[in-house]
């Protein structure tokens, strides 16, 4: 991992049901991201929020959304394309990326970007299997959607749609699942991804789970990015998201997750999404997200 880390904030909320969560970059830097990677000896620039139009501005797709359809689907693709340049400049330049979402859907763009020319693994945090696509999606909200966006699953296999060429699903490992639609679970079981469940931490335990995940992605040979969706977490831990799913994973359970990516010197890039500072209490969410992030990239107790 470089020791310089650019985040690059990617203000999105299209992706999700409820507002707020486009104003998850400002919480995360107010939490103190920069200063507290500081303290552990990074050097850290920002590079500012990559454009995203407003709610305001776009299309009402909300109001005419029929099953079947997924919501902003132009916007998504337009801010997958400028976040994927944005990764893949810092990486030119021998810099960490850190996106800080915005909906899981900025995952598209991070991913993109950090796939550009090079083959990559994914271990993606998340109580929720973002495996869904236009056609099976209960909502329409593209958040749900990431994953099969970017390995080109049913219809995103005939959209024109930022690729990510260098990510194959063999290397991708779900981990943290409980809230799994019927028609995501068989996308998931018919993929060759690997899928680590609640029941899976629960029998065996953080860590031997993560170590496993961890195995499956850096079969890819240059590196991993880290996806993760704050909800993740147990909602007591974790309140400030859109989608809270009792029976996360613990505070000290998603520490000891992130420093085995970080012991194992294969991050690539990270990303921290789904942070709504509208439902969160005293930033407590985006200040564990920072947390979270200095752990991945390096922070040690003693
Ligand atoms: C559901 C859907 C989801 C995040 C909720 C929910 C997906 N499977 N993803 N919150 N981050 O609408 O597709
Ligand atoms: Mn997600
Ligand atoms: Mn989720
Ligand atoms: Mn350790």
């Amino acid at each position: 991992m470089s020791r310089t880390v650019r985040i690059i904030g990617a203000p999105t909320d299209y992706g999700a049901n409820r507002r707020g969560v486009d104003m998850g970059p400002s919480a995360i830097r107010y939490a103190g991201l920069a200063a507290q990677l500081e303290r552990i000896g990074i050097d850290v620039v920002d590079s500012g929020d990559v454009p995203a139009p407003r709610a305001e501005e776009r299309e009402p797709d909300a109001e005419t959304f029929q099953s079947g359809e997924a919501k902003f689907l132009r916007e998504t693709r337009q801010v997958s394309t400028r976040l994927g340049d944005a990764v893949a400049t810092a990486l030119d330049a021998d810099q960490t990326p850190l996106v800080l979402g915005g909906d899981h859907s900025v995952a598209i763009g991070s991913v993109t970007g950090s796939a550009r020319d090079a083959e990559i693994g994914t271990v993606w945090f998340d109580a929720h299997g973002d495996f869904n696509t236009p056609a099976t999606s209960p909502s329409g909200n593209v958040h749900g959607m990431p994953l099969a966006a970017l390995l080109g699953v049913g219809e995103f296999a005939n959209l024109e749609w930022p690729a990510g060429d260098g990510l194959r699903s063999e290397s991708i490992a779900l981990v943290g699942l409980r809230d799994v639609d019927e028609a995501e679970r068989e996308a998931i079981a018919d993929s060759p991804v690997t899928a680590f469940t609640m029941s899976d931490i629960d029998e065996r335990g953080i860590a031997p789970v993560v170590e496993d995940a961890l195995d499956v992605a850096t079969m890819a040979t240059d590196g991993v990015h880290v996806s993760l969706d704050l909800d993740w977490l147990d909602p007591r831990e974790a309140p400030g998201v859109g989608t809270p799913v009792r029976g996360g994973v613990t505070y000290r359970e998603a520490h000891a997750a992130l420093e085995s990516v970080s012991d194992r010197g294969c991050l690539r890039s990270l990303e921290l999404v789904e942070v709504n500072p509208i439902l969160d209490e005293h930033n407590e969410t985006a200040s564990l997200a920072t947390e979270l992030a200095a752990s991945a990239l390096g922070k040690q107790i003693l």
